[in-house]
């Protein structure tokens, strides 16, 4: 049997830490073949709240599961951990986009040190709460000594949303679409790119783009559904997504460290190396492969004007929040 993995999920009391655990638990983010242990970080008012959910994960008699910590000690939460999927945060529906970034680069600076200090030194990071690309980037500036390409964010739920969108839209299933782009930034201007994209219609695979034919939806409503997907779910459930979120969470790190397959790619925020003439060090969504627990950005992709105007809008939108975030260091 393998060694245990130690994961860490902050913000563990919250919506989608409840929907995570366990599938984490289950190996649905490592593999059914690989053993956890589970250490969940929140802060003293929901102490209570993790107990429960450790009381449930006990409760759930899961195979793969060695062990449960259950703690608001962010050192005793950090303490070995080899995956740290980061979860929480300050919510943003009680600040505007400068105050959220304010309180979380105060939450992401301590983060990192904790991390950068106890975790194994070769853990890999994901940061889901908002701002996520420049919570991961202050993640990744304050624990310069994990590998700048261990920190990464997540638009993989944009990434399967805009999958379904297509599926829906063509008829098809939704595990025949392959290679759409979420480029950028996760934020309300977040930009699906389908241009790529493919449909396996069993005999070969064909291009989104000549089987939909429309470049006006392409270009309007299939970039309006997906950025107002969260939205569009807390109407109908009055409560926002959480098991959408949560399994685009195994996807990423199951993709991440087991590998991409064959001739396909996904869309993960990682810190750019200036492909795509994006700015050096940014946490920014590219397409990636992944193969051995590293990624790739897949490059050589041709950028039509429409892409590259929405790509450097991002790119712009990113490098205001970095400022606002260092702003607040000062
Ligand atoms: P919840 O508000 O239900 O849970 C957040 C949890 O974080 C709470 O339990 C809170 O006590 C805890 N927390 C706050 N400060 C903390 C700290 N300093 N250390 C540890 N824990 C702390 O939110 P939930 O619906 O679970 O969403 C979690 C985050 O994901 C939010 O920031 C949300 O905006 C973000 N999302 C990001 C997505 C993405 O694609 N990148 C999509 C889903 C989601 O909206």
């Amino acid at each position: 049997e393998k060694d245990p993995l130690i994961v860490l999920v902050t913000g563990a009391a919250g919506q989608i830490g409840y929907a995570l655990l366990p599938m984490i638990a289950r190996g649905a983010m490592l593999g059914q073949d690989q053993p956890v242990i589970i250490h969940m970080l929140d802060i003293e008012p929901n102490a209570e709240t993790l107990k429960g959910v450790k009381m449930e994960l006990m409760d759930g008699a899961f195979p793969l599961l060695k062990g449960v910590i259950a703690t608001t000690d962010v050192i005793e939460a950090c303490k070995g951990v080899d995956v740290a999927i980061m979860l929480g945060g300050f919510p943003r529906r009680k600040e505007d986009n400068k105050g959220l970034i304010y309180k979380n680069v105060a939450i992401y600076k301590a983060q990192a040190s904790a991390l950068e200090q106890h975790a194994d030194t070769n853990c890999k990071v994901l940061v889901v709460a908002n701002p996520a690309n420049t919570n991961a980037l202050i993640l990744k500036e304050f624990a310069p000594s994990i590998p700048e390409e261990n920190i990464t964010s997540l638009t993989r739920l944009d990434h399967n949303r805009a999958l379904n969108q297509i599926s829906e839209n063509l008829n098809v299933h939704v595990g025949d679409v392959t290679n759409v782009i979420i480029w950028g930034n996760h934020s309300s201007n977040l930009y699906p790119d389908a241009n790529h994209a493919t449909v396996n219609t069993g005999v070969g695979h064909n291009s989104v783009k000549e089987l939909i034919n429309d470049d006006h939806w392409l270009n309007t409503d299939f970039i309006t559904n997906v950025q107002k997907r969260g939205q569009t779910i807390v109407k109908a459930r009055r409560l926002s997504c959480a098991f959408s979120a949560a399994s685009a969470v195994c996807d990423h790190m199951h993709d991440w460290i087991l590998g991409t397959p064959k001739g396909t790619w996904v869309s993960m925020g990682v810190y750019s190396d200036g492909s795509y003439g994006i700015q050096p060090g940014l946490i920014y969504s590219f397409p990636v492969t992944c193969e051995k627990g590293e990624w790739s950005i897949v490059q050589g992709l041709k950028i039509d004007e429409f892409a590259r105007e929405k790509m450097d809008a991002l790119q712009k939108e990113l490098i205001e929040e970095k400022l606002v975030a260092y702003s607040s260091l000062h």
